[in-house]
């Protein structure tokens, strides 16, 4: 959204795996411990945002040229309603369950190896979701239930965006928004977690992820600074789908 706009910014990089969420001076800005958090400074003043469609909406009212969000109130509420499937489920529990079950169990069982690390560890996590996804991740691995669920929703995700898509070439119309930046990061931690034969069904999906990824903002600011990131989920979840199959068809 900030490359989109072209606003300048700095990134701090919080890696959650070390705990950076946790450290005293992050939870002076987000006592929730959660990624991301916007701090924008005015006239000397820090305001500090929180919560990621928030923080997007804040950035489009504060500098209003080059808009993300469509100005045709039908597609703004489109735009606005991608948005909310995202807060409403698809980030947590749903990304959240696909994310650590595939990506992170395995280093996390191996880190955790004695019950006071594994009570420090679940201790720390604020959200009461995020903990309860977090305990039948570690217990239960690809057989719980929050995992199902994900693929689920996963799935009625992508069937809405493949009817979207058959109707206007970006999420909410025919230019590029803000539907499409909330929905980019699900698309792109499927194919990062081996799940991408879960997108074979819906032809439309990929193309538009495609445009989005050729786009400057996404080159610059995505592709060009992740690769460790992406590299290190890929070889987490090599095999993955051997896994989530199964269960797809059961
Ligand atoms: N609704 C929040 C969710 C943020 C969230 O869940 N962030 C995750 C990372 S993607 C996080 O910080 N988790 C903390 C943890 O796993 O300890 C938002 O949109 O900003």
């Amino acid at each position: 959204m900030l490359a989109e706009k072209q606003i300048p910014f700095q990134a701090v990089w919080v890696d959650i795996e070390q705990g950076d969420n946790l450290q005293p001076s992050y939870l002076a800005l987000n006592p929730k411990a959660e990624v991301p958090v916007l701090v924008h400074e005015v006239d000397g003043e820090k305001r500090v945002i929180t919560q990621s469609t928030v923080i997007c909406e804040y950035l489009e009212d504060c500098f209003s040229d080059r808009p993300l969000f469509p100005l045709e109130p039908a597609e703004r509420a489109l735009a606005r309603s991608w948005a909310l499937r995202v807060d409403m489920g698809i980030h947590v529990p749903h990304t959240a369950a696909i994310t650590f079950t595939i990506g992170m169990r395995e280093p996390l069982l191996a880190m955790l190896d004695t019950p006071e690390k594994k009570a420090a560890y679940l201790e720390a996590i604020k959200d009461p979701v995020n903990l309860e996804v977090r305990v039948q991740m570690l217990e239960q691995g690809f057989e719980s239930p929050y995992f199902y669920q994900a693929l689920k929703a996963f799935d009625e995700l992508f069937q809405i965006m493949q009817a979207q898509l058959e109707q206007t070439r970006w999420l909410a119309g025919d230019s590029f928004s803000y539907a499409d930046i909330v929905i980019a990061p699900y698309i792109k931690r499927c194919l990062l977690l081996d799940l991408q034969n879960m997108l074979a069904p819906y032809a439309k999906i990929l193309p538009w992820y495609e445009s989005l990824t050729r786009r400057e903002s996404w080159q610059t600011e995505i592709a060009a600074k992740d690769a460790g990131f992406v590299a290190r989920f890929r070889a987490a979840s090599e095999g993955a789908w051997q896994r989530v199959e199964p269960l797809l068809t059961r």
